[in-house]
């Protein structure tokens, strides 16, 4: 896709998840329906299937043609990559969003024929956009993001999955104790987020195609890389294991799943 063609869907995009993000604030502090799907800690409200319900229908008003992989199930079935396929994730730290009404985010992304295009992670409470994408480059607010510092494994903050960390799934325990500290932010975009600032040095998570698609995008636009954990390619159809970090510290983190 051309540069314009993207530029065109960014101004869009920014558009749709500024009026989400707007109705998510002006009702979150109402009652909220709160259900919970394949167990305790899974949950969805109200607010995730109105949020998504209006992201997919601009999507769907605006390019007819394209498919939409989405949390809440008002997407498509959609089980090949060739063509245009959007990733919604209306609320990214579901959790979050009911204890704290703080760390959570909205993320949208575009891929052509299985190739990233464009992608968007919002930091709802901060009004903190980033997006962009191969063609355009990745923004942060109105400013150009420059690509973090491939920092070595131990001079950065390493995010991870909570109940990874705790059963020490693909040995994050000594990932973490590798690095200057472990965070556990309860939200794959905010992490992600974090990554792209250089504030953190990697993050590693169990992760569904949307809850990843957006931070790769941008990732991939800055240098970094995401792969699962034996450094193998994602499958944008699949969940799994994902890990996003620069090449220095993805050789010291391969070394912990060798041993
Ligand atoms: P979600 O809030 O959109 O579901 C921490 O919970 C992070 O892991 C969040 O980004 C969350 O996204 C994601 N996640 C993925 N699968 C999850 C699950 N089954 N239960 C809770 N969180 C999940
Ligand atoms: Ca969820
Ligand atoms: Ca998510
Ligand atoms: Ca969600």
């Amino acid at each position: 896709m051309e540069e314009k063609a993207v530029r065109a869907i960014n101004t869009l995009a920014l558009k749709w998840m500024d009026e989400a993000a707007t109705n998510i604030k002006q009702h979150m502090n109402e009652q909220l329906n709160i259900q919970t799907k394949s167990g305790r800690t899974d949950l969805v409200t109200n607010l995730d299937k109105e949020t998504e319900r209006f992201l997919v229908s601009q999507i769907q008003a605006t390019f007819p043609a394209d498919q939409i992989i989405s949390e809440e199930g008002f997407g498509d079935q959609v089980t090949s990559m060739t063509g245009r396929v959007w990733f919604v994730d209306p609320i990214d730290g579901t959790i979050n969003f009911v204890k704290q009404r703080d760390n959570f985010a909205m993320m949208l992304a575009l891929y052509e024929d299985g190739r990233p295009v464009y992608g968007n992670i919002l930091a709802v409470m901060d009004n903190r956009f980033i997006f962009g994408g191969p063609q355009m480059g990745v923004y942060l607010n109105d400013h150009l993001l420059p690509a973090p510092d491939a920092q070595p494994l131990a001079k950065g903050l390493f995010g991870v999955n909570g109940p990874m960390f705790a059963r020490n799934i693909d040995h994050v325990q000594e990932i973490g104790l590798a690095s200057s500290g472990t965070r556990i932010l309860g939200s794959a975009g905010i992490e992600f987020q974090q990554v792209l600032l250089g504030n953190e040095v990697g993050y590693i998570s169990h992760l569904a195609p949307w809850d990843m698609a957006a931070g790769r995008v941008l990732a991939e636009s800055l240098n970094l890389l995401v792969t699962r954990i034996d450094g193998s390619p994602v499958d944008m159809l699949k969940s799994g294991t994902v890990l996003v970090t620069n090449k220095n510290a993805l050789q010291t983190i391969e070394e912990f799943q060798n041993n």
